[in-house]
């Protein structure tokens, strides 16, 4: 499949840049205008003043406006209140269902974001302070059944500790992960899969290129709600593409865009700049997330990042102590089953670094 590549030649005409941007400034006005207009129309409070009620899903989130789709497929451009959010709701996310008023001309006011079950957070530094950290959570997709944690087999290099971030989030949010390994086609030799299998995590391999693996991932997340997440540049928005170019038709927008992997440094270059959701038939819905750089997981207690590692459960009991952190307590059953191997070393690390 051909990327999408972005990026001009550099012989563009500034008259036409310019009045390119003229144009967009005046869309921007009259939009700007007809949130306005529905906001005040929602000015007492009452929705139903706008016309019609509709409810949907977010598909899109843009600073103060999100898109909601409803179940025709039919996008309106929302503005919400906070009459709309519900508790612990600070904005809405993709992948959050909605009611909504809708006027004629597209536009609308959120009525009220639906409690979310199956959230993909991960937590955002507000303040950096060493000893005082803030930080706020950042949902990075609502209402999700499963992960999948795109990871690539060559470049960007193979990070063993960020599929480890990710488990424990996705058990910290209720949704099942999956690992799927994409850019199978470059490598000769594919890294090793079976420390996560052994836990009990599905692992699928593809190649978004090829299309191998294709088949397998589009049957695991049939009549489910998905997210791809990972670090950037590992083919998430190729894989959506790639699932979207077979499935039932009629019910898929445009491609998602894609980005090359920067040469210089091997890392990808951030090409999805916001998350999009896209319905793939009746029941399948997939959100396409922007690479992630890092993962914080730290609004877990320290006492409690254990319980996410689910195979230190058998080996804790060993433990002097109830409330070991397996780090230098004498008669750590964690620590002992490094030794013999009950416990993978690779996922200890992880969890030390996680702890820090
Ligand atoms: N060889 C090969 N290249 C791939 C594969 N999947 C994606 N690519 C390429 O990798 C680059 C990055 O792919 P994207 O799909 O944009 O990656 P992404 O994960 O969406 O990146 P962000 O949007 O930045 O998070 C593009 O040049 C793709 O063509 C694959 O399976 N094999
Ligand atoms: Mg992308
Ligand atoms: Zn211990």
């Amino acid at each position: 499949m051909a990327p999408v590549r972005f990026g001009r030649g550099g012989a563009e005409d500034r008259s036409d840049k310019a009045s390119r941007r003229r144009t967009a400034r005046h869309v921007w006005r009259e939009k700007k205008r007809s949130h306005t207009t529905a906001r005040e129309r929602v000015a007492g409070g009452d929705v139903r003043e706008l016309g019609r009620q509709i409810t949907g899903v977010v598909s899109g989130v843009h600073k103060s406006r999100c898109t909601v789709t409803d179940e025709l497929g039919d996008e309106f451009s929302c503005v919400w209140t906070r009459a709309a959010l519900g508790e612990g709701i600070e904005t809405p996310v993709v992948g959050d269902r909605v009611s909504a008023g809708v006027a004629a001309d597209g536009t609308g006011v959120l009525a009220r974001i639906e409690p979310r079950c199956g959230r993909l957070a991960r937590m955002r530094l507000v303040n950096s302070d060493r000893f005082a950290p803030v930080g706020e959570e950042h949902v990075l997709a609502a209402n999700v059944d499963v992960a999948v944690i795109v990871v690539a087999a060559v470049s960007p290099p193979f990070h063993p500790r960020l599929i480890d971030r990710y488990l424990v989030l996705c058990r910290h949010g209720g949704i099942e992960p999956l690992l799927c390994l994409n850019k199978a086609d470059l490598a000769d030799e594919l890294p090793d899969l079976s420390p996560w299998e052994r836990l009990g995590v599905e692992t699928l391999t593809t190649s978004a290129t090829t299309g191998a693996g294709i088949e397998g991932l589009r049957g695991r997340l049939r009549s489910k709600w998905a997210v791809l997440t990972g670090a950037s540049g590992v083919g998430k928005s190729s894989l959506l593409n790639a699932l979207t170019a077979r499935f039932e038709p009629g019910s898929v927008s445009e491609p998602a865009a894609t980005a090359e992997v920067s040469a210089a440094t091997g890392r990808g270059r951030h090409r999805t700049s916001a998350s999009s959701l896209i319905r793939l038939g009746e029941d399948t819905v997939i959100i396409d997330t922007p690479g992630i750089r890092s993962l914080s997981v730290w609004q877990i207690e320290r006492e409690s990042l254990r319980l996410y590692f689910p195979e230190f459960d058998a080996v804790t009991l060993a433990c002097r102590f109830n409330d070991c952190l397996h780090v230098s307590e004498p008669d750590c059953g964690v620590r002992a089953g490094l030794e013999n191997g009950e416990v993978s070393g690779e996922r200890y690390e992880s969890y030390l670094r996680m702890l820090e």
